[in-house]
């Protein structure tokens, strides 16, 4: 277990079926780590679980030589297994309360968020940081909730006030955009994000190393002058 503050800049979520023919999953993450990626998540939605806990084994290995936190998406018994750093959970995954009690003392508990009320309750439940979005359209994940735009992901940070609780954006988020996200954000709240949630502009780019500088420097830059 790390026990150090969390930087939430750059948050890769892994998605291996969007790699690029021939590239190599460790390959790539660990070029992206390179890159300045400076919190990832496994992501395994079809995986069976040994398989997934060879996965997030290696993954942890990778991460840990950069000294960067691991969380696992959605299992619990995975992140025990493996000694993650915590989990990122959905709203019908388990609850935050009941994954607080599993996990070693100090574990981070993402929860994905799609509206005010999801935000407050994560609040009220003690998640340590809240995936809100989905911001864009993204081809990654069938997303059924509306898509709430750089103002809805606003409107969703408000309810964060006066918390300690961390924030990133998810979807569709690339070099492209990601300023937009981060100074449309500030602009229309006076909220700023602690990060951005990427998958696709990282693990679907032939050079990861590069696709997460360039995502890490504007992340960066903006942090040090909103
Ligand atoms: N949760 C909400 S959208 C999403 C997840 C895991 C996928 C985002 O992927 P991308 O490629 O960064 O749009
Ligand atoms: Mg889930």
């Amino acid at each position: 277990m790390l026990r150090r503050s969390i930087d939430y800049s750059l948050y890769l979520v892994t998605g291996r079926d969007l790699l690029p023919n021939g590239k190599d999953y460790l390959e790539s993450l660990e070029e992206s780590l390179q890159g300045g990626v400076s919190l990832v998540q496994i992501r395994e939605k079809t995986t069976d679980t040994g398989e997934f806990l060879k996965i997030a084994q290696q993954s942890k290995a990778i991460c840990r030589k950069y000294n960067v936190p691991i969380l696992i998406n959605d299992r619990l018994d995975i992140a025990l297994a493996i000694g993650a750093d915590g989990v990122h959970l959905g709203q019908t995954d388990m609850p935050i309360a009941v994954a607080r009690s599993m996990l070693p003392p100090n574990s981070i508990i993402g929860m994905t968020c799609n509206t005010v009320e999801h935000v407050r309750k994560a609040v009220q439940d003690g998640a340590d940081y809240v995936g809100v979005g989905p911001v864009w359209t993204t081809q990654t994940k069938k997303v059924t909730s509306p898509i709430v735009g750089v103002r809805g992901m606003g409107e969703m940070l408000k309810a964060l006030d006066g918390t300690n609780v961390k924030a990133v954006a998810i979807a569709g988020i690339k070099f492209t955009n990601v300023l937009h996200c981060l100074h449309g954000c500030v602009s229309t709240t006076g909220r700023s994000l602690d990060g951005v949630a990427v998958v696709s502009d990282i693990v679907a780019s032939p050079d990861p190393r590069l696709a997460a500088q360039r995502l890490a420097a504007i992340v960066q830059a903006f942090k040090s002058n909103p």
